[in-house]
């Protein structure tokens, strides 16, 4: 087993180091087969003749191809496209008061941690900037076992009750007649089943907002979802919902740039992530909780076990409790990001379940997933699974079982093995679940405390600024836009409506229908649902609350850092160079990554004569790639005027609401290219022209500059 170190991160616990990573390294070696044997040719089968039939008894040719033939294992049903890291995370003081969980006590203790970010919907190569909804989960290693934090990057649900996973997930998923389309949910499948659950429409305006198209894995909020329990030493319980607050600020990219970017670079969440892990700049998040003592559990207008509803943040502050740092890299995707198995029931002592039912639902389907995905009840001793907490059980055999159990005694209670292993009191750390008090009939039902399913749907949509608004508006009428089935659309622009009766008239007018079309029945279509007025969407009065939290744009988590940001310089020979390392180093210096980009790869001469390396080509650079643009001055930049690839970018920068700088020559190429030539004197101040490179880095912080959008 190799002992190293991570490449940019920090070094390892050797305990944890020897579990985690079974690595090997080739270096030096000879090659063998699975069973040690030196291989002496590895390019020809073994053959009756040189131009003969092959032998059956090629060993060496079977084990190699067989182990070929069974490289792949299924992936995964849901979040099957997926991106890790490995990382820490500490608590920055003792949550003692309100858990008890080991973890979470002691400030100068790292745990460590492995993440994987996902989308839902698309398999396994599909791309990263579908609109969907994208999993965080959270893999704890802690002392006492591990924990795992399975959850989403938006804090509500789609459905009520684990018994209609199965059907989300077949509608969402491609058609099954013919397979498509691929990652999407805008198609009628989809939309038929949400139109026909009006408990999904606050969900809906989470995925239809830019939440969905985020700019970077490493920009989301993350979110436990349902609400759990906190305990501590003296069996005290708090209701508690875990948030992630990303320290790098949380940012989506357009729709248009999220289309334009799955065609250009379907990696692009995934290549992110690895490269601002390897070159240093480690993705931080925050942990917040939202805690409720036990007593309040009704002192809300909804119900805390219903994962279709949110704690605002105005009623129950988040109080921050830690923090976690992604810092290495997977060795080996397969390995590490494709074998890990995460699950809700994966806990220790301090924290526990709610009763919400589609917690309780996935308790079953994580560990009856991993059997046929990974093929065995001994997932858990997969190195990327292992805990480092000692594990001792009666557990036994089974398909590619690791660990040699020594001696003869696998059953309790034993005598022969001295009574081992133990089982652990309360106090010596042995997981007791909390005595919550139970006494009710067998139902197959739902509460009528969950039958709110448009209040908090129109609080977000409330909360949105204009351009937000604006944005889910679009994102409605595209996805409903590719729905064939015109009932579909009918039903959704009527549901629409219990949301937000502008909303519901805007989404309409894109559609070319009216809202409420009386010809079409609300259930017409709904078939044998038992119980179909129970579904039909109540009119109810619209709170005209609001949460600045839910907003992206005016999300406290905005951070004007710029690190991180990847800024285009578009250069030709000829460029001024001085003008060029000017802005360069001043945007090197804040953190920002310069790429230059010219009409050919290699090096151009600038005017002073010096010769600069090309990044990338124009052929392969595109706006949608980068955060911002800039073109320096030069009498070379003057050639650029008749690039389509130049006028592309900027065009697409600018309806991005990016920043674009330029100076003199480049200032005069930006003015020149249509899109901001109409925009005439309105130009806002993310097109920083002739300005000196405060200005443009101040202008970056920004982000985005949304109100061009009424311009474009
Ligand atoms: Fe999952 N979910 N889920 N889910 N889920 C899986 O487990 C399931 C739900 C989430 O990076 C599967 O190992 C059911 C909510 C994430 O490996 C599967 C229900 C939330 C991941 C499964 C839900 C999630 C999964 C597929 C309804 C947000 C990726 C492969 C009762 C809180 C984990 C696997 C990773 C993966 C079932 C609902 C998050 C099939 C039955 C709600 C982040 O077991």
């Amino acid at each position: 087993m190799k002992k190293s170190t991570s490449k940019t991160g920090e070094a390892l616990d050797p305990k944890l180091q020897d579990l985690q990573r079974n690595t090997s390294d080739a270096t030096d070696q000879f090659m063998t087969t699975d069973h040690g044997v030196r291989i002496n040719d590895d390019n020809n089968t073994l053959k009756a003749g040189e131009r003969g039939p092959s032998l059956l008894e090629d060993f060496i040719m079977r084990e190699k191809i067989t182990h070929f033939d069974h490289e792949r294992i299924p992936e995964r049903i849901v979040h099957a496209r997926g991106s890790a890291a490995h990382g820490y995370f500490q608590v920055y003081e003792s949550m003692e008061k309100y858990t008890k969980a080991g973890f979470l006590q002691d400030p100068s203790i790292k745990t460590p941690v492995f993440t994987r970010f996902s989308t839902v919907a698309g398999s396994r190569g599909s791309t990263d900037l579908a609109r969907d909804v994208r999993g965080f989960s959270v893999k704890f290693y802690t002392q006492e076992g591990n924990y795992d934090l399975v959850g989403n990057n938006m804090p509500v649900f789609f459905i009520q009750d684990a018994m209609k996973f199965p059907d989300l997930i077949h509608a969402v998923k491609p058609e099954p007649h013919h397979e498509m389309p691929q990652a999407a949910s805008a198609h009628d499948t989809f939309w038929d089943f949400i139109s026909l659950m009006p408990e999904s429409m606050h969900m809906i305006m989470w995925a239809m907002s830019d939440r969905a198209i985020p700019r970077s894995l490493r920009m989301m909020e993350g979110f436990g979802v349902h609400t759990f329990r906190f305990i501590n030493s003296k069996n005290e319980s708090h209701f508690v919902k875990f948030h992630w607050k990303p320290l790098q600020g949380t940012h989506s990219v357009t729709w248009d740039e999220a289309q334009k970017i799955s065609g250009k670079n379907s990696d692009f969440h995934r290549q992110d992530l690895w490269e601002a892990i390897d070159t240093g700049n480690f993705p931080e998040w925050e942990l917040g909780v939202q805690l409720i003592a036990d007593s309040d559990e009704f002192n809300f207008t909804y119900d805390l076990l219903d994962p279709t509803k949110l704690v605002p943040e105005e009623e129950v502050p988040v109080t921050i409790i830690g923090k976690m740092v992604l810092n290495r890299n997977p060795d080996n995707f397969f390995a590490e990001t494709e074998q890990v198995a995460f699950h809700p029931g994966h806990l220790v002592p301090g924290i526990d379940f709610t009763n919400d039912p589609l917690l309780q639902g996935r308790l079953f389907s994580y560990t009856d997933t991993q059997l046929s995905r990974l093929g065995s009840p001994n997932f858990h001793e997969i190195p990327i699974n292992r805990t480092v907490a000692p594990m001792h059980n009666n557990q036994r055999d089974g398909h590619m079982r690791q660990e040699i159990n020594t001696g003869r005694v696998s059953y309790q209670p034993n005598s022969l093995g001295g009574g081992c292993p133990y089982q652990a009191k309360m106090k010596e750390g042995g997981f007791v679940s909390f005595n919550e008090r139970v006494d009710a009939q067998k139902v197959r039902d739902r509460s009528e405390s969950f039958s709110d399913h448009f209040s908090q749907a129109t609080l977000f949509f409330n909360s949105q600024t204009d351009v937000e608004k604006n944005h889910i508006i679009k994102a409605l009428r595209f996805e409903l836009g590719k729905v064939e089935t015109e009932v579909i659309r009918v039903r959704m622009v009527a549901l629409l409506n219990q949301v937000d009766s502008t909303l519901a008239e805007k989404v309409a007018q894109g559609l070319g229908i009216t809202v409420h079309n009386p010809e079409i029945p609300m259930n017409k279509g709904v078939g044998a649902d038992a119980n179909p007025t129970k579904y039909e969407p109540k009119t109810i009065p619209q709170t005209t609350l609001s949460s600045d939290a839910l907003s992206v744009i005016k999300n406290p988590t905005v951070t004007s850092s710029i690190k991180t940001k990847q800024i285009a310089f578009i250069c030709a020979d000829g460029v001024c160079n001085a003008s060029l390392v000017n802005y360069k180093n001043a945007l090197e210096k804040k953190g920002a990554v310069v790429k230059i980009i010219a009409p050919h790869l290699g090096f151009i001469k600038s005017e002073e004569g010096k010769k600069i390396k090309v990044d990338q080509s124009l052929l392969i650079a595109a706006s949608v790639l980068f955060d911002a643009v800039f073109i320096p001055s030069g009498k070379g930049i003057v050639d650029l005027k008749e690039s389509k690839e130049v006028a592309e970018f900027i065009t697409d920068a600018f309806k991005h609401c990016k920043v674009i700088g330029g100076e003199e020559e480049g200032a005069a190429l930006i003015q020149s290219i249509q899109i901001v030539k109409e925009a005439g004197k309105k130009l806002d101040e993310g097109v920083v022209l002739n300005k000196d490179t405060t200005a443009y880095i101040k202008a970056l912080g920004k982000h985005r500059f949304w109100e061009r959008e009424e311009l474009v």
